[in-house]
C-alpha cells in the first residue's frame, strides 16, 4: 500500500490549506474544505477499513459511498501541513447517507468541520448543476468580510460593483454572485440556503462572516474566491473617495461577448 500522503490531489489540498493559511483567509479553526477523491485511485493508498463511523445529521443519501477528503473541527489551517493525519480526515458517506465512515485521518479522536453538512448540501446542489463538481470551500478573508459591511447585500447589486471593480470579473464569474444576509453559522438552515444559491452561483458570500465556493478543482474554487477577494480589497481601497471611472454596462457586455460569456449574465443585471 502506498502513502496517502503521496498521493497528489492529497498533496495538493494540504499545499492548498497551507496557502490559504498565510494569506490571512483562515485565522484561528476559521474556514473548512471539502473534496471529493477517486475511489479507484484510493485503492492503492487505502484499504478502505472503518476505522469510525462518525453521525452527519443529515440526510447524505445522495452521495451515499462517496469519499471526501474533508478539514477538522476545531482544527487549525496553519497545523495541516505538519501533522495532517490529526487535522484532516478521509469518510466515505454510508449506504444509509446518515454517517461518515471515518477511512483515514481525524486520528486524535475528532471529526469533521462543523459545516460539514452544509458542505454535503452544497455538494448534492452543484452536482446537480455540473456532474464534475468536486470541491467545496469556505474561508474568512478579511476585505470580502470589510465589504458585506458597508456596502448593500443586494446580489445584483453587489456583483455589479465587483464586476466594475476589477476588469476580469466579469470573465470569472459571468453568473455573478450570490450573497447571504448575516446567519448563525454550523446550522442545517445556513447550508440549505448557501445550497440553494449554489444553483444559481458558485461563489456565495456569507455577510459579516466569509465565503463559500465550488470548483471541478480546488483551483477554480480558490482562484474564485482571490478574484473576489482581491476585488473587494480595491472596492475598500477607493469606498468613500471620489470615484472618477468605472466599467460601464456596455464595457462588461463588451467583455463577456468577447469571451463567449453573454449567455451566462442574468437577464435584467445590464443595462444596455
Ligand atoms: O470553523 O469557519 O463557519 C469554522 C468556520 C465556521
Ligand atoms: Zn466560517
Amino acid at each position: 500500500m502506498k502513502n496517502i500522503l503521496d498521493y497528489a490531489p492529497i498533496k495538493e489540498y494540504i499545499r492548498n490549506i497551507s496557502n490559504m493559511y498565510r494569506l490571512g483567509y483562515d485565522e484561528r479553526n476559521g474556514g473548512n474544505v471539502s473534496m471529493i477523491l477517486n475511489k479507484d485511485e484510493l485503492k492503492e493508498y487505502l484499504d478502505f477499513k472503518v476505522i469510525r463511523v462518525i453521525p452527519i445529521n443529515f440526510d447524505a443519501t445522495e452521495l451515499a459511498g462517496e469519499v471526501f477528503v474533508v478539514t477538522g473541527t476545531g482544527k487549525y489551517f496553519k497545523n495541516v501541513e505538519y501533522d495532517p493525519e490529526r487535522n484532516i480526515g478521509i469518510v466515505r458517506i454510508s449506504k444509509d447517507g446518515k454517517n461518515a465512515e471515518l477511512l483515514w485521518g481525524f486520528n486524535d479522536g475528532g471529526k469533521f468541520t462543523s459545516e460539514f453538512p452544509a458542505h454535503l448540501m452544497s455538494h448534492i446542489a452543484r452536482r446537480k448543476i455540473n456532474p464534475n463538481n468536486k470541491v467545496v470551500m469556505h474561508c474568512h478573508p478579511a476585505n470580502i468580510i470589510a465589504m458585506t459591511i458597508t456596502h448593500s447585500l443586494d446580489e445584483k447589486e453587489f456583483t455589479k460593483t465587483i464586476w466594475r471593480t476589477n476588469t476580469e470579473c466579469i470573465v470569472v464569474f459571468p453568473e455573478g454572485l450570490g450573497v447571504l444576509p448575516w446567519e448563525l453559522c454550523g446550522t442545517p438552515k445556513i447550508g440549505m440556503d448557501t445550497a440553494e444559491k449554489m444553483k444559481d452561483y458558485r461563489v456565495v458570500i456569507w455577510a459579516i462572516h466569509g465565503v463559500f465556493a465550488c470548483g471541478e478543482t480546488l483551483d477554480e474554487a480558490f482562484g474564485l474566491i482571490e478574484t473576489v477577494e482581491k476585488t473587494c480589497e480595491i472596492y475598500n481601497l477607493c469606498n468613500g473617495k471620489e470615484i472618477l471611472n468605472t466599467i460601464t454596462d456596455e464595457q462588461l457586455y463588451s467583455l463577456a461577448k468577447f469571451w463567449n460569456l453573454e449567455n451566462l449574465i442574468k437577464p435584467g443585471w445590464l443595462d444596455i
